[in-house]
This record gives C-alpha cells, structure tokens and sequence, in this order.
C-alpha cells in the first residue's frame, strides 16, 4: 500500500507548493493503526508513507528543516507520523517503506550542493529511527521550471546511505537499483518485461531510460531491476473530497492486478487518508471486495493435484488433470533463482472435440517473458490434458510452477 498523506491532503493540491503555513497539516483523528488494520484486511504486505513529498514538508520532526510536524499545531507540535505508523506496522506485521521527495520546494538550500547534505540528513534521520525499511521510494520528479532551481542529486551517497542503514530495503526509482518504474501511473506493465535492465549512464527522473525500455526492460540487461508498478485508488495520489465517489471499482482493480502482478510486476497501491488521517470506508470496503474477488478467483489452483510430465529438458511441460476442468486464466511462473530465460511460450489444450490432425492439439495462449508470474487471460477453456510449450529460451527453461483458475 502506498500512502500519500501531508499538506495536500489539507489544500487539494496535487503539488504542493512548499509556501503552505505548518498549520495546514492538522489531521483530526489520525490513526495509522487503521492504515495498518486495513492493509492487513486488504492482503497487501507493507506501507510505503510519503514521509516528505515536493512540498518538503516532513511528516516527523527532522532536524533538517523548519517544514515539519514540530512546528505544527498538530498534537501541540509533539506529533510524529512515522513513529505512529512504524509502530502500527509492526503491530500488524506489515512491512514498513518510505518515500522521501528529493525534489523539495521549501528548503532554502535546494539548488546548491548543501542540500544533497541535508537530504542525506534527512535519510539518516528516517532510516536510523523508524527503520530498517523493507522499501526505499525515490521519486524522479522534478517540476521546476526552466527559472527554477536546479539541484545535482548526488545519488551515489543517497543510495550508500540507505543501504547502511536499512541493508535489505529495496530501492525504488526509475533505474532501481532494487526495482525500477514501470512508465506510467496507471499501473500497468508490458505484456514483454524482461527483469533485467541497463542502467550505466542513465540516472533517475529527466535522465532516465526511454519509456518504452522502462517498460519492456533490456533483453539480457546486465542488472536486475523488476517493475514496480504504482498506481492510485482514485484519480488523484491525495485525498480529497471530491474524488470519494470516484474510487476504482473492483473490475478496475482486478484488470490492474492482471497487467501488474500477472505481469511480471509488483504493485503498489495508493490509498490516501483523508484529513482525519484515517482511510475512508469507501476506499477500506473496496480493498476488502478487491481481495475477496482476487480469491475468489486465485485462491484455488485448479492444477495442483494435475501430473505433470516434463519433457526436451524442461522445454514442454504436459499437464493431465484428475477431469475435464473449465479455466480462464492460465498462470505460469519461472523459478527467478536462475534469472529470467524465457523469451517466448504457447499453452495448447487437447480437445477431441475438434477433428485436428494432431492429436486435437489446439494453442489458446501466446506469449513472450513469463518472470516470476505471468497471468495469461484465456478464452474459456474446458479441458482434460495441456501442454505448455516455452519456444523461445536463453539457456535452459527454469519453469517453476503452472497453474489455472477459474473465475466462477
Ligand atoms: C510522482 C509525483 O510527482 C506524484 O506526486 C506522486 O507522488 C507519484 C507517486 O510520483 O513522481
């Protein structure tokens, strides 16, 4: 679960312009246990919080500013949001993630080479308190205008930083090193996404990789840098009133789940408190429906009791279930210990029904990289005896798992 949540959720900006009086933030009934409770009701694993977002406000009292919960009236300037949510999500058993903006349009040394000090501050302070972090979030943005103050982030330390800090927090950007943007923010990935990526030369934000690399990744790319694929229960990344009726539906959601998670991708999904601080009923009942229909649908694996026989060094794999059975979904997944080999696969079902000249052989699902979980929406299918065939290899296949599901 990513969460937005600071002065925008006050003001209905999306961007927050840094100029906002402290006394903006004054969230009336904050209760990060609840963000934690419905994480955990939701299914999701961790909560990833904009500790800082563009605005430079800091959702702890940092030392590095006078943009802070310190100098709020909130809790009489003694409120912390990252103590509070750390603690909930220890309680809950819910990993614990950051995103702190290195764009920042408060600070009075953005623009000059002491602000990569006070941002690394700014990571000691949040990684050495509330952490370790399962996650680190750095954001690409960086809206200044062609006036605006230019900063020259000094990423190399960022990175050391957190890494000694939190040693196994995945770092988000849009070259990783842990996970990389998927391109959009819409959450969806590529059906093609290869794992692996070249990031020498290229840096977060303007400096990036093209969209459609971020996207497809690099063939052979020589660092492993997955998809991270971000997007928002409701049309803004920010609470705001106007958009309580406009949160994602199931359906929407679920189609999201299929071209993230059934594509090689984890998602992150962004649910934002509202100015109570707590996750509106809306947004809360429909991440409880969401993960009833995911398993509804995924929580029976219609294959697990089939024989598999495998065949030409693990290149066919042919599956014979106990009966006829009807699926939609076919999911396969590559053992990713090994990295990610396969380039291209078929699946076929065996239908006497149909007078083929191969045994009855018919292909119902194409495609390209599997990684670590491909979910491939077929026609309704009905079937006995299939096969699943990987055409197309680097080395030899490491297919760990097949599986069907049925929507009904
Ligand atoms: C972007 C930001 O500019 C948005 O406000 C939001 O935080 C999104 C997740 O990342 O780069």
């Amino acid at each position: 679960m990513f969460v937005h949540f600071g002065p925008n959720t006050f003001s209905g900006l999306e961007w927050g312009k840094g100029t906002e009086a402290e006394d903006l933030f004054n969230p009336t009934d904050l209760d990060c246990r609840q963000w934690a409770a419905t994480a955990k009701a939701a299914g999701m694993k961790g909560i990833i919080v904009t500790a800082k977002h563009h605005d430079g406000f800091c959702l702890w009292p940092s030392k590095t500013t006078t943009h802070t919960v310190a100098q709020s009236s909130w809790r009489d300037g003694k409120g912390d949001v990252l103590a509070e949510l750390s603690e909930a999500c220890r309680e809950y058993g819910i990993k614990f993630g950051v995103y702190i903006s290195p764009w920042d349009r408060n600070h009075p040394a953005y623009g000059t080479p002491e602000y990569n000090n006070v941002y690394t501050q700014a990571l000691e302070e949040v990684h050495s308190q509330y952490g370790p972090m399962f996650e680190h979030w750095f954001d690409g943005a960086n809206g200044e205008g062609p006036n605006g103050k230019k900063q020259v982030y000094d990423w190399d330390t960022f990175r050391a930083t957190v890494r000694r800090l939190s040693p196994d927090a995945v770092m988000f950007s849009d070259i990783g090193p842990g996970c990389r943007w998927v391109g959009n923010e819409r959450g969806r990935a590529c059906e093609t996404n290869w794992s692996t990526l070249n990031t020498e030369g290229f840096t977060p934000g303007a400096g990036a990789p093209p969209t459609d690399t971020l996207q497809q990744g690099n063939v052979y790319g020589a660092h492993w840098v997955p998809v991270e694929a971000d997007v928002s229960i409701r049309p803004g990344w920010f609470w705001r009133e106007s958009e309580n009726d406009k949160v994602k539906s199931v359906d929407d959601l679920m189609s999201i789940w299929l071209s993230s998670v059934g594509r090689n991708s984890v998602l992150l999904l962004n649910v934002p408190p509202d100015t109570r601080g707590r996750i509106c009923e809306v947004d809360s009942l429909r991440l409880v429906e969401f993960r009833e229909a995911r398993e509804a649908v995924f929580g029976t694996d219609l294959a697990a009791d089939a024989k598999i026989r495998k065949r030409q060094g693990g290149k066919v794999w042919e599956i014979t279930l106990p009966e006829y059975r009807s699926f939609d979904y076919v999911q396969l997944q590559e053992d990713i210990r090994y990295g990610q080999r396969i380039s291209s696969f078929r699946v076929e079902i065996q239908d006497f029904d149909v007078a083929l000249d191969n045994g009855g052989w018919m292909t119902i699902a194409e495609g390209t990289t599997i990684g670590y979980k491909r979910i491939i929406p077929t026609k309704p299918c009905k079937t006995k005896r299939l096969r699943v065939v990987i055409t197309g290899s680097h080395d030899r296949p490491v297919l760990e798992s097949v599986s069907l599901f049925s929507k009904n």
